[in-house]
């Protein structure tokens, strides 16, 4: 039986790996940070699994990574913890340098030293392309000779990062690399573009929009009103509709950034499923998942509000400068034919059906509230 380490167990990859994993007859020890509150909730099924386990480590602690590698020897690591927010890194870069680039560092070190044989997976990203893209022209139509140019990126694309966030995460990159070429260490990078789903994290825009849609929805049919009669104040801050009992009621408004970026959402699911592919490689190497299709914050607005069959969501919505960045990454567009054909890997869950699964599980739990 292989054993695998996951740091990062607790996120929303981590979880859908160990029940990758789980199911493929792994024994999985999955790393959590200590909390002074309980952070195993995506873990549930995986908790239910006598071939799972849960210790204690923080990537940041150089000891405690030690003694995780030397005491598992494990077969394949994945390194999926991270300060994992964008945003959140302009607010915290020293820590968010210490987790995303010293703890890959702490990692190598510790196969290098311990485990030379485990094969390591390190989270890379399309981040890290920051402004950067490559070109290929494309034929306007299929009838002229006129050629247009696609913007896209892949393995091949400059790196130009431009966050803390990005910065540390070129480190790690790059650290990984050189364990590979330096000692020999089976190392794997995986550049994934955007990926969510039902276990997004909160402060995500998709996962955002998708649980306030699903909050609206309820509230509004939990007081027999109609999403038709629902009306904006900007005064108030809030929209508001009548209710069946002939009151009126409220929620505030869907306060976001900027709309304009473009980005390659696939599922998190198709998404762990091409990190361990890469890890059966003879090699390691480096490779892009994306879905090959980009979209605006604005298209998945569209997405998820039609999915409640809203097709004018712009009464809900209200911009806050606070949700801007210092520095922004605008279009972001994934090759991923590498991992396509020396993978075998593709994604299976499209961009509206993304939508579409997100509010249906946010609308689950949004009526749990109200049992
Ligand atoms: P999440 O934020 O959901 O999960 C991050 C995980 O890292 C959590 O388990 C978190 O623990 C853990 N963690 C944070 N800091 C530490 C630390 N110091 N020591 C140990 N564990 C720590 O992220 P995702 O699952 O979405 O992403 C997984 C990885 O992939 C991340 O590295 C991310 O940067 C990268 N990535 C994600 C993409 C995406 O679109 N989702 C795209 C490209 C790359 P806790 O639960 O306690 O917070
Ligand atoms: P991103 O994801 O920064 O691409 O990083 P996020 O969902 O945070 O932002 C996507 C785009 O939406 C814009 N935006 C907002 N973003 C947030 N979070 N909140 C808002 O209110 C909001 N309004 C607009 C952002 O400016 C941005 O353009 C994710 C993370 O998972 C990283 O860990 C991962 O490396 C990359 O994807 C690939």
């Amino acid at each position: 039986m292989k054993t695998a380490v996951i740091f990062g167990a607790t996120g929303q990859d981590g979880s859908y790996l160990s029940e990758l994993l789980l199911e493929k007859g792994y024994k999985v020890v999955g790393v959590y940070r200590r909390s002074s509150v309980d952070t195993t909730d995506r873990l549930s099924l995986c908790k239910q699994n006598d071939n799972f386990s849960l210790t204690c480590g923080d990537v940041a602690d150089s000891g405690s990574v030690y003694n995780i590698i030397k005491d598992t020897l494990p077969d394949e690591c994945y390194n999926l913890a991270a300060q994992s927010h964008v945003g959140v890194s302009f607010e915290q870069p020293e820590l968010t340098f210490r987790v995303n680039a010293i703890g890959v560092l702490n990692i190598l070190e510790a196969i290098r030293l311990f485990s030379p044989s485990t094969r390591f997976y390190q989270a890379s990203t399309s981040e890290m392309f920051g402004d950067s893209f490559s070109e290929k022209p494309y034929p306007v139509d299929a009838t002229t000779s006129l050629y247009n140019k696609q913007k896209y990126q892949d393995e091949q694309t400059p790196l130009a990062p431009r966050s803390p966030y990005a910065v540390a995460k070129v480190a790690g990159h790059n650290l990984v690399h050189t364990y590979r070429e330096s000692y020999g260490i089976h190392g794997s990078c995986g550049i994934l573009f955007n990926h969510e789903s039902e276990r997004r994290g909160e402060n995500f825009v998709t996962r955002k929009i998708t649980k306030y849609i699903a909050s609206l929805k309820v509230a509004v049919e939990k007081t027999g009103g109609s999403l038709d009669e629902v009306q904006s104040s900007v005064v108030k801050e809030h929209v508001y509709w009548p209710g069946k009992d002939g009151a009126h009621y409220s929620i505030p408004h869907l306060e976001l950034g900027n709309l304009d970026s473009h980005r390659d959402w696939g599922h998190a699911k198709d998404y762990v499923r091409g990190m361990w592919l890469m890890l059966q490689q003879e090699e390691g190497d480096d490779y892009v998942l994306a879905t090959g299709e980009t979209h605006t914050v604005r298209e998945f607005l569209d997405a998820a509000f039609s999915s409640i069959g809203v097709e004018d969501w712009s009464k809900f919505v209200v911009i806050n400068p606070k949700f801007f960045r210092p520095a922004e990454v605008d279009f972001l567009l994934g090759q991923p034919d590498k991992a396509k054909q020396e993978l075998g890997w593709d994604r299976e869950i499209s961009f509206p059906e993304l939508a579409k699964v997100m509010v249906e599980s946010d609308y689950q739990e949004a009526l749990k509230d109200y049992e």
